[in-house]
């Protein structure tokens, strides 16, 4: 078989926050093995026949179908963040993402994460971004480091 040239993919992720906590879950993975996660995944696209593309995602419903796919949240509110450019050279599979952060709320607040797809995630829970897990998959303590925070600028605190 034809081996393909790799080229460089989408991935859409979300912050999903809820009070001052954000879900992470432990990547189970050939890229960020063990290291803490947001939710997320590729966009698609969807093609019927040879060449003939019957229909693309928004990144913002890439990023609820992710969700639901991986944890079973419904979330609302889903809002464009910001996007990097991540290369992954040093992994077993070297790839290159251009990854998009969104931001989203619970659509039910009740609702609890569920481990939907255990070969690649150990588990999720809400992290308070003052006391965030270690080690975050790298893409995330980047953005970390250099003072990215993914809330609402709150005018009375
Ligand atoms: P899929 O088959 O469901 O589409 O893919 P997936 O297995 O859910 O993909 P993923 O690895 O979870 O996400 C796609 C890529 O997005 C990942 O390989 C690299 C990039 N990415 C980042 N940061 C983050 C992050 O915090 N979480 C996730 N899940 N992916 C991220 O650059
Ligand atoms: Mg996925
Ligand atoms: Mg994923």
């Amino acid at each position: 078989a034809a081996v393909e040239a790799p080229v460089p993919r989408v991935g859409v992720v979300v912050f999903l926050l809820k009070g001052k906590a954000v879900l992470l879950g432990k990547r189970r993975s050939s890229i960020g093995d063990s290291t803490f996660a947001l939710p997320g995944g590729h966009l698609e696209i969807e093609i019927v026949s040879h060449s003939e593309l019957r229909s693309g995602e928004s990144f913002e419903e890439c990023g609820a179908r992710e969700l639901m796919e991986e944890t079973g949240l419904g979330i609302e509110k889903v809002e464009f963040l910001t996007v990097t450019n991540n290369l992954f050279l040093e992994e077993p599979k070297p790839s290159h993402y251009v990854t998009i952060f969104l931001r989203a709320a619970l659509a039910d607040p009740e609702q609890v994460p569920q481990i939907l797809e255990p070969d690649k995630c150990d588990g999720w829970d809400w992290y308070e971004w003052d006391n965030l897990p270690q080690p975050l998959f790298w893409p995330l303590q980047k953005m970390v480091q250099e003072g990215f925070n993914p809330f609402p600028i709150c005018s009375n605190s």
